[in-house]
């Protein structure tokens, strides 16, 4: 019977067969053999065959993967894990405040994403504690967003909200991501029926949060809508990507970027007539997106 991957504990995996019920299953020993070399050989959202007896189901094949995302270790450079795989497209959410979400943090997952041509969603959670002027802000930030086809929305995980979030996953299998804190659990308790996610304050005195979600775990919504709750990322490193590559992943600056006149070379930096520095001084492209673009491209924050 075909599966998928719903849970992955290292040597359990837990199995959704196509008859809709939970299996707890092993890999079967060749697969395991193999699986030695490999660091994921088996990710949330893969799909399987699974043999399932009794009371004892094994994983006897792992169909290729249609993609994957990575997450890159900071602390072992070079070091980089299966976050999951077969996603249609990453959910992430960032906040003003409690915690607070940097540009340059969401510029680079965004980049990540696009280097695994994975397309994006953009949810700026916790409207109910903005200030109007921090409203503003938030919709400032989904001009931008959504002028570069990256669907973007503000809104309270706490609310009605979670009824346009509804219609943004139908039919997929959605990667939700973000820092701690930032609300994932508390809006997946609400699309998920009959799941309760372990949800917890925001810790006041760090304004950080403590990691209350785990590991990776996949839920169904209905037969085609999945979506993945991940622990809170702190950090999102660039798995092994060139400096000249970093502006093909930046959608405003993809198409523009062979008329420099050093062409691909260009690093937009500061060589002459560089035509994505224009666009930025023109304000076709925004200043802050160009910022993490640099930051990116020096390596100098590339783990905040
Ligand atoms: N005011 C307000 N609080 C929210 C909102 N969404 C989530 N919260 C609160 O934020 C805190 C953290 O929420 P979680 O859902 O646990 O955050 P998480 O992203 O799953 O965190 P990790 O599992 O640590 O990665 C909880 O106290 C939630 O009640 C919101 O829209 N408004
Ligand atoms: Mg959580
Ligand atoms: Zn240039």
């Amino acid at each position: 019977m075909e599966g998928r991957v719903m849970k992955s504990t290292g040597s359990w995996y837990e199995v959704m067969g196509q008859d809709g019920k939970k299996y707890n299953c092993r890999l079967q020993g060749k697969l395991r053999l193999d699986a030695a070399k490999e660091t994921n050989p088996v990710a949330v959202g893969d799909r399987v065959e699974l043999l399932a007896d009794k009371d004892d189901a094994s994983i006897t094949e792992v169909k290729s993967r249609d993609n994957h995302i990575l997450r890159q270790s900071v602390k072992k450079t070079g070091h980089s894990q299966v976050l999951a795989a077969n996603v249609d497209q990453v959910l992430l959410i960032a906040t003003l405040k409690q915690p607070r979400t940097s540009l340059g943090f969401i510029d680079r997952f965004l980049v990540s994403a696009e280097s695994f041509r994975i397309p994006q969603v953009l949810l700026i959670n916790k409207k109910d504690l903005m200030s109007p002027q921090d409203i503003r802000a938030a919709e400032d930030l989904q001009k931008i967003y959504q002028s570069i086809d990256v669907k973007t929305e503000v809104i309270s995980a706490m609310n009605d909200d979670v009824k346009l979030v509804q219609a943004l996953v139908k039919d997929k299998t959605t990667l939700v991501a973000g820092h701690s804190g930032v609300g994932k659990s508390t809006l997946l308790n609400k699309l998920v029926p009959g799941i309760h996610q372990t949800v917890s304050e925001v810790s006041d005195f760090t304004n950080k949060g403590t990691h209350t979600t785990t590991f990776a775990e996949m839920f169904p919504i209905d037969k085609k809508t999945f979506v993945i709750d991940t622990p809170g990322i702190k950090e999102w490193g660039l798995v092994e990507m060139g400096q000249q590559e970093i502006s093909d992943y930046f959608p405003e600056m993809r198409e523009l970027r062979m008329d420099c006149k050093f062409g691909s070379r260009c690093l937009h930096l500061t060589e002459p007539a560089c035509r994505i520095r224009r666009e930025v001084e023109e304000g076709h492209i925004a200043l802050s997106r160009y910022d993490s673009y640099v930051s990116m491209v020096m390596g100098d924050d590339n783990r905040k």
